[in-house]
C-alpha cells in the first residue's frame, strides 16, 4: 500500500459522522466484561457477541471500521464467511489488534511495557492476507505516587513507534494508542500534565522512526478527572482540556483523533466527544471514536448471552452508535438519550 492508499483508509475510517468500534478484547478482558454481566465466555460465545454487533442493521451508517482480535479474525460466522469479508461486504473497514499485551516493565514497580514487536513484519503479512486495513496497539500509562516514569513513557512511545512503523511499511494504517488510565484519584491538572508528556513523546518517537502522520489514526484518552477523584471536572472542562493538550502535541498532518472511552459511562463518552465537536469545529484533525465499552456496555447487558435477546441487543447498539455519530458532529444533545432505544 502507498503512502497515498494509506492516508486514503485513514481518511476513510473518520468519514463524517462515522468512527470506530473496538471488539478487539483478549480473551482475559472479553471474560471479565462477560463475568460482569454473567455470561459464560468461550469461543463461540465471544464469536456470537462480536457478530451480533458487526451485523446490526444499520450500524454501517455511524460505524467505518471494527477492530478484530486474532481469534476473531481467524473464526467463522454463522454463515461460514470470515468477519473481514462479512464487515467489508456491508461498507465496514476491517482491523485487526496486534500488540500482545501490557506486561511488568522491569525496575518500574507498577508500570507497564507493551509488548508484540518480535515476527510482527510476519504477522502484518498474514493479517494484510485476511483483508485487514489497520491495526492498534495500545500502551497503559498509570497515574499514581511518583508515576509515570519517564523511563515507561520512553519504553511505551518506542514500542509504539516501532509498531507503527511495521504497520505502513507492511500497508496496514496503525492506530496508536497512548492511554493514560483513568484509576486513581488525581485530578484533572494531573491527567493533563502526564497526557502532555506523554503525547509529546509519543509523536517526537513517531517522528524520529520516520513515521507518516498523514497514514495513522492516534486514539488517545481524554483529559479527565480520576474515576476516585473527590471533586471531579465537567463536561466543558474535559473537553477543553483535552482539546488544549491535542492543539499543543498532535501535528494538523494526522488525519484522525479517535478517543478511547476509558471507562467512561457511554452518556459521559458521548457528551465529551460532542463538547469538543462542538468547541473545535474546525480542528485540523477529524475528532471521532473507537469505543469499545460505552458502545458494548448496555447492549451486552440485554443480550445476556441469550439468542431470544439478539434484536434488542443490536437495537441498543445502533442507538447509542446513532448518538455517539451525533456527538462526532457535534450535534447530541442529553435530550437525545429519552428517545426509546
Ligand atoms: C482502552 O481500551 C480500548 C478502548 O476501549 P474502551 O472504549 O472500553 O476504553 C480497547 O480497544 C482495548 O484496547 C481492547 O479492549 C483490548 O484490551 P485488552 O485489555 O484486551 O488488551
Amino acid at each position: 500500500m502507498s503512502a497515498n492508499d494509506l492516508k486514503d483508509v485513514a481518511q476513510a475510517m473518520v468519514a463524517p459522522g462515522k468512527g470506530l468500534l473496538a471488539a478487539d478484547e483478549s480473551t482475559g478482558t472479553a471474560t471479565k466484561r462477560f463475568d460482569a454481566v454473567g455470561i459464560e465466555s468461550t469461543d463461540t460465545s465471544r464469536r456470537d457477541w462480536r457478530e451480533l454487533l458487526v451485523t446490526a442493521p444499520g450500524a454501517a451508517d455511524y460505524i467505518s471500521g471494527v477492530i478484530l482480535y486474532d481469534e476473531t479474525i481467524r473464526q467463522d460466522a454463522s454463515d461460514g464467511s470470515k468477519f473481514p469479508q462479512m464487515l467489508e461486504k456491508v461498507g465496514i473497514i476491517p482491523g485487526i489488534k496486534v500488540d500482545t499485551s501490557t506486561h511488568a516493565l522491569p525496575f518500574a514497580p507498577g508500570e507497564q511495557v507493551t509488548e508484540g514487536l518480535d515476527g510482527l513484519r510476519e504477522r502484518i503479512a498474514e493479517y494484510v492476507d485476511m483483508g485487514a486495513k489497520f491495526a492498534k496497539w495500545r500502551a497503559v500509562i498509570a497515574i499514581g505516587d511518583g508515576i509515570p516514569s519517564r523511563l515507561c513513557i520512553d519504553a511505551n512511545a518506542h514500542a509504539l513507534a516501532r509498531y507503527a512503523a511495521l504497520c505502513q511499511e507492511g500497508g496496514l494504517v496503525p492506530i496508536v494508542e497512548p492511554e493514560v488510565l483513568i484509576d486513581g484519584e488525581h485530578s484533572i491538572d494531573q491527567c493533563y500534565d502526564v497526557t502532555d508528556l506523554t503525547l509529546r513523546t509519543v509523536f517526537d518517537t513517531l517522528f524520529e522512526h520516520r513515521v507518516s502522520f498523514e497514514g495513522m489514526i492516534l486514539k488517545p484518552s481524554m483529559v479527565i478527572s480520576g474515576k476516585g477523584a473527590s471533586d471531579r471536572a465537567g463536561v466543558e472542562e474535559v473537553a477543553e482540556k483535552t482539546l488544549r493538550v491535542l492543539y499543543r502535541n498532535v501535528p494538523a498532518a494526522v488525519t484522525g483523533v479517535c478517543f478511547l472511552s476509558g471507562g467512561q459511562s457511554a452518556e459521559e463518552a458521548t457528551a465529551h466527544l460532542d463538547a469538543m465537536n462542538k468547541m473545535a469545529p474546525n480542528a485540523p484533525w477529524q475528532l471521532s471514536f473507537s469505543y469499545a465499552r460505552a458502545l458494548q456496555g448496555t447492549p451486552m447487558e440485554i443480550w445476556n448471552g441469550d439468542a431470544a435477546n439478539k434484536e434488542k441487543a443490536q437495537k441498543a447498539f445502533t442507538f447509542r452508535a446513532k448518538l455517539v455519530s451525533a456527538a462526532r458532529k457535534g450535534e447530541y444533545s442529553p435530550d437525545m438519550e429519552k428517545e426509546a432505544a
